[in-house]
């Protein structure tokens, strides 16, 4: 029996541009429930983790923009995901801004020994309060989730790290931080910037990505930002860079995975419906989980 579990993480604290909490709404409003239907046994859509109102505090110890509330969501988005892989589930949360993957896979990491993650971005996300150009946590969570940086951050949970270095694979990087660059030679990080989806095609991207996590992972997480998409296919996002992987080359990446089945959960985050051109970043969204979870061309 395949069940799928929608988490919806309206959480907009980890970066200054309102309106990404709303991204649950608009790939909700985008037609995700109609159209995973045919795909799966059973969907529950949980709703969403409350978030609030909550004013903007700086952490002043480390400089963090709202450290203390982003660390106290996460662990409730942590518990929930917890859960729904207890009860035999596919965890798929919707974004929120990407800070919510420190929630996301420290619920996620306790079920697996080796657990891979796909981190699908135009950007690193490997910074830490120190090498932060603008002290927004959606620029950390991958640091965090591999132990590195506040431990507010890195100990959602109670353990800590999440993932190891040699288990991520970064896909569509184009806007990495001096910081992020150094991290990544000394950890061993494998990554595929654009120019290697357009050297090599995403097609051998995808082949290479799938072989490597097959052979050291127990488990796979897809953390989906959409600004990994070149933002004429996904405008609505709140730190587009230009140059990004296109709308069918995303595609062809999903149902790459689909069709070696590693994926084990999955997020998408960083839609914004109101920087978006009639939702249509939402609608992409839904339309490449369509192709994650088995939709077929013909
Ligand atoms: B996103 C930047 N590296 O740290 C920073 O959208 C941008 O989750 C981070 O990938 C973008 O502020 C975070 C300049
Ligand atoms: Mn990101
Ligand atoms: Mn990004
Ligand atoms: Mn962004």
């Amino acid at each position: 029996m395949r069940k799928l579990s929608i988490i919806g993480m309206p959480m907009d604290l980890g970066q200054m541009r309102r309106g990404v909490d709303m991204g649950p709404s608009a790939i909700r409003y985008a037609g995700i429930n109609e159209r995973l239907k045919p795909l799966f046994d059973e969907i529950h859509d949980m709703g969403d983790i409350p978030i609030g109102r909550p004013e903007v505090v700086i952490d002043k110890e480390s400089n963090l923009r709202n450290l203390d509330l982003v660390a106290e969501k996460s662990t409730l988005l942590a518990e929930k995901v917890d859960e729904v892989i207890q009860s035999g589930s596919f965890p798929l949360v919707l974004g929120g801004d990407h800070s919510i993957a420190i929630g996301t896979l420290a619920g996620v990491s306790k079920h697996y020994t080796n657990l891979g993650v796909i981190w699908y971005d135009a950007h690193g996300d490997l910074n830490t309060a120190e090498t932060s150009p603008s002290g927004n946590i959606h620029g950390m969570p991958l640091a965090a989730s591999l132990g590195i940086g506040h431990h507010s951050l890195t100990d959602i949970g109670g353990y800590s790290p999440k993932i190891k270095p040699e288990h991520v694979v970064i896909i569509g990087a184009r806007a990495l931080d001096e910081g992020e660059k150094i991290l990544i030679k000394e950890k061993g990080i494998k990554v595929y910037t654009m120019h290697e989806i357009d050297r090599l095609g995403m097609a051998k991207v995808m082949e290479e990505t799938i072989a490597y996590l097959k052979e050291r992972t127990d488990g796979v997480h897809l953390s989906l930002d959409l600004d990994g998409l070149d933002p004429n296919d996904a405008p609505g996002v709140g730190t587009p860079v230009m140059g990004g992987i296109s709308y069918r080359e995303s595609h062809l990446a999903m149902e790459m995975l689909e069709e070696a089945r590693i994926i084990t959960s999955a997020e998408f985050v960083e839609v914004n419906p109101i920087l978006d051109e009639k939702n249509k970043t939402a609608r992409a969204a839904v339309e490449l989980m369509g192709s994650l979870f088995g939709e077929k061309l013909l």
